[in-house]
């Protein structure tokens, strides 16, 4: 702050000891050592790889901080508008190898370590994923810190720092077991912040009473307190100096009087306990993917952070001694997912009942603030939260939501006067006993603007679960802002060799910056050497994932092997079930194949990755039905090459960016309509993996972009999904023969057990194919034989890979950031300035 900077007259000593970033060897080497021996109190006699690892991230941590710290002192000054970014998930991964690249010394890195005697590839993998975050959503979040810092754009995260992240999954017998991932053990990439507080309030009551001017007021009272403290982490953009900050809270008891007698009086034990129950809050990441399940400390994580987060943003504000009619052209806010939607009653409080300010002013300034981004059709998905829980935990909000409804549903009324059923169908008030929040409906009423993240789901939010929000609000509220991926870690880092082919073929690594410029590579695509140069990566890449697979899975698989790749969240919507039900097909047919049609055979290594959330029984079972298959296939000597199964045990990001860069094939294989729209189908493409994949999500623009003739689609299209659904629940249907036999071998004890797999069976068989496994099993199975013939045609092949890298420049997530900066957020860029003297 103004108050705490150093007078004029002393900024000239200041100045001259500003620490500068180290740039040569020597230098980075020089800084490395000096935090092994004094920061961490090693030395050369005491030095293994995990200190080689934390003194290089700290010498890396210290140029990021002084780029932050320009970062910040510019966008203060600058007083434009920032971006803040809400998120109950960053899902970041590792940090250093992302720093050396965005900061262009990782060349400079590994020469130093080298010459300490460390290999760079060993003191980067001893780097623990940062992994706050579930799939998709939170990886999407991390993603597009990376992009607004190296567009620099001024913009904050905010999320919770969670004590555990996702558990990491071990695979025991064959079946997923959960283990607590504690990751906070060292991790040089956070800065606790224990001077930055906010004290959020639960529970309590409201008391409400007319001033002395008429005018009804309200305040929350009593209840429990718990304390917020700040802790930073530098988000480093690509080759710029723009370094922004994402803020993550964690809680702690608020120490206060009363805390203090309890601990004098002998209640020791009752004082840690208050401790300890604070702490809980951000103890840990709740393990679903497109599940909601209406937990009350889910709800409490959720308030405090929305608190904690808009108290922040509200101190910034009013720093700025501004007028509140100014308050959205400075601050603009993304919700990611409905998780954040109490920011909206929370700044409705702040706004009324703190500062004075009238209804409409503060409705008015709230929804020009608010942004929603939408993820999920899936009804399972959509939160809903119990209007008692939320009396008795937020007694204010619930009356704010109340308002905000009334003033709604009058306006709904006013406007469709003749249209009684309306207003229960689009009330944030579901009529059920209990009575439920619909918090997707309080996000949109109290947004300007509703995004989808691919073509086909945000057609489709306008047409069921919107529906009537159109009519009310018109079509200009909605929009589209389809996914994109950072190249910068997706490529750049995840694929090096692939970077620096395509950067000597284009003259440098602009396209790191601008994606479109790939485009160009589609010049050299009949050029021999490149070809060669671009296969011989791709094969370079499964040697190294063969090399993972026999270490961790024990089985040796042939890198010439067609690798066929399905890596994401276990969900029965994503279909990995179908995924293995063609394997064992593949497997019976081999079986039973001459010797003479085995020679013809193209071999395939099926990989299988993904977590399920622990109570998700069908979810798990299909990771066993998989870990059984890959038992059997793989020790029967009648199949050896021809087809190995393995299940990568674990996935993350790290090892995602082993596993994206080795794929021939990827699946992307969701029942049309339910993927809203799948990120890591852009990765594998960007990498030349080819892709099956249904009519589903970003699938679809994934193949305007490239040609129908570079990607394997198939199976039913979404407008005929109601139909078939409909028809399985009120006509007799067949079960597709070749699956038919598939289910018998697996009830005939082919893969152990049977019971184990009855319900997953059923599911199909019985209750209705709810995700028409069945109906597109022949299709599925077809467009696999399909992609045999094609892989074998290697020149064919090598021209799909090539032009679909080509080709997708469109899936950065810069051109994302720069769609919602522009249709959404109405912010511009501001580049960090050197400290004016
Ligand atoms: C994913 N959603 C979508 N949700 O499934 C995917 N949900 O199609 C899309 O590409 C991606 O978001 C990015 O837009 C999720 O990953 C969750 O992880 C989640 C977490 C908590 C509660 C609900």
């Amino acid at each position: 702050s103004v108050e705490a900077s150093i007078p004029e007259p002393q900024r000239a000593a200041w100045r001259k000891f500003t620490p500068k970033p180290f740039s040569t060897t020597e230098e980075f080497e020089k800084e490395t050592v000096r935090h092994i021996e004094t920061t961490l109190a090693r030395s050369l006699y005491n030095c293994d790889e995990a200190a080689a690892y934390a003194g290089t991230a700290l010498a890396f941590r210290d140029r990021l901080v002084l780029d932050w710290n320009k970062t910040q002192q510019t966008q203060t000054f600058a007083d434009q508008k920032r971006i803040y970014y809400l998120s109950l998930e960053f899902l970041m991964g590792r940090a250093l190898d992302n720093a050396m690249l965005n900061v262009d010394k990782k060349d400079v890195a590994r020469e130093g370590l080298d010459d300490l005697g460390f290999r760079m590839e060993d003191i980067i993998s001893q780097e623990h994923d940062a992994a706050l975050g579930n799939g998709g959503l939170g990886r999407l979040a991390a993603c597009f810190l990376d992009s607004m810092a190296s567009l620099n754009y001024p913009a904050w995260g905010y999320g919770l720092r969670y004590r555990y992240g996702i558990f990491k999954q071990e695979i025991v017998d064959g079946y997923q077991v959960e283990v607590p991932d504690y990751w906070l053990d060292f991790n040089p990439w956070e800065f606790p912040r224990h001077d930055i507080t906010v004290d959020v309030q639960f529970y309590g009551n409201v008391n409400r009473w007319q001033d002395d001017e008429g005018k009804q007021q309200s305040s929350w009272e009593g209840g429990e307190i718990v304390k917020a403290i700040a802790f930073d982490v530098p988000i480093p953009g690509y080759k710029t100096p723009t370094c922004n900050n994402l803020r993550l809270w964690g809680s702690k008891a608020a120490s206060g009087e009363f805390d203090f007698q309890k601990f004098n009086s002998g209640e020791y034990e009752s004082s840690v306990a208050d401790q300890q129950r604070a702490e809980t809050i951000s103890a840990v990441l709740y393990p679903n993917d497109n599940l909601e399940r209406g937990k009350e400390l889910r709800l409490k994580q959720q308030y405090f952070w929305c608190a904690a987060s808009l108290y922040d943003i509200v101190r910034r504000f009013k720093k700025s001694k501004r007028p509140w009619k100014d308050f959205t052209s400075q601050v603009a806010i993304q919700l990611n997912d409905t998780h954040p939607t109490l920011a909206i009653p929370e700044l409705l409080r702040i706004l009324i009942d703190i500062e004075g300010l009238e209804w409409d002013e503060a409705w008015n300034i709230v929804q020009k603030t608010f942004g929603y981004t939408n993820h999920t059709v899936l009804p399972e998905a959509l939160e809903k939260w119990s209007v008692p829980l939320m009396q008795h935990l937020l007694p204010r909000h619930l009356q704010i939501i109340y308002d905000i409804n009334l003033h709604f549903l009058q306006f709904v009324e006013r406007n469709f006067p003749k249209d009684r059923e309306m207003l229960s169908r689009v009330s944030i008030i579901e009529e059920s006993s209990p009575q439920m929040v619909r918090m997707a409906y309080l996000a949109l009423i109290g947004s300007h603007k509703v995004n989808g993240v691919a073509e086909l789901h945000s057609d489709l939010i306008k047409t069921t679960i919107f529906k009537d929000f159109v009519k009310i609000y018109g079509p200009d509220k909605f929009t589209n802002v389809t996914n994109g991926i950072t190249p910068r870690r997706w490529l750049h880092q995840a694929n090096p060799r692939l970077s620096e082919l395509i950067a000597s073929k284009l003259g440098g690594h602009e396209f790191l910056k601008d994606l479109t410029l790939l485009h160009k590579l589609e010049s050299f695509v009949d050029e021999k050497e490149f070809r060669k140069d671009f296969r011989d990566i791709k094969y370079a890449n499964k040697v190294r994932l063969a090399k993972h697979i026999k270490e961790h899975n024990g089985v040796t698989v042939n890198p010439a092997a067609l690798f066929d790749v399905q890596v994401k969240r276990i969900h029965e919507y994503k279909r990995q079930q179908l995924n293995i039900f063609g394997v064992i097909h593949r497997y019976l047919q081999l079986k039973s194949m001459s010797a003479e049609d085995k020679k013809k055979a193209q071999p395939r290594v099926s990989i299988f990755g993904g977590k399920a959330a622990p109570g998700y029984w069908m979810a798990k079972t299909v990771i066993h039905l998989v870990n059984q298959v890959g038992k059997v296939v793989n020790s029967d000597p009648d199949v050896g090459d021809l087809l190995k199964v393995i299940f990568l045990e674990d996935y993350n990001v790290s090892k995602a960016e082993i596993i994206t860069p080795a794929s021939d094939i990827s699946e992307h294989i969701s029942t049309a309509g339910t993927e809203a729209s799948g990120t890591s189908n852009m990765k594998f493409c960007l990498n030349g993996g080819l892709i099956i994949g249904t009519c589903d999500g970003a699938n679809i623009e994934i193949t305007r972009e490239i040609g129908e003739q570079n990607i394997f689609l198939f199976g039913n299209l979404a407008e005929d999904v109601e139909d078939l659904r409909h028809a399985h629940l009120y006509e007799k249907y067949e079960l597709d023969p070749q699956l038919a036999k598939v289910f018998e071998s697996i009830r005939s004890g082919t893969f152990g057990d049977a019971g184990q797999f009855g319900a997953l069976l059923n599911g199909i068989v019985e209750h209705g194919d709810y995700y028409l496994v069945s109906d597109d099993f022949a299709s599925y199975v077809k467009t696999q034989e399909l992609i045999d013939e094609s892989f074998k045609n290697t020149e064919e092949w090598t021209s799909k890979m090539i032009l679909s890298v080509a080709r997708m420049g469109f899936f950065s997530s810069d051109r994302c950031i720069d769609e919602y900066a522009e249709a959404i957020w109405n912010v511009e860029p501001l580049v960090p300035k050197e400290d004016e003297k």
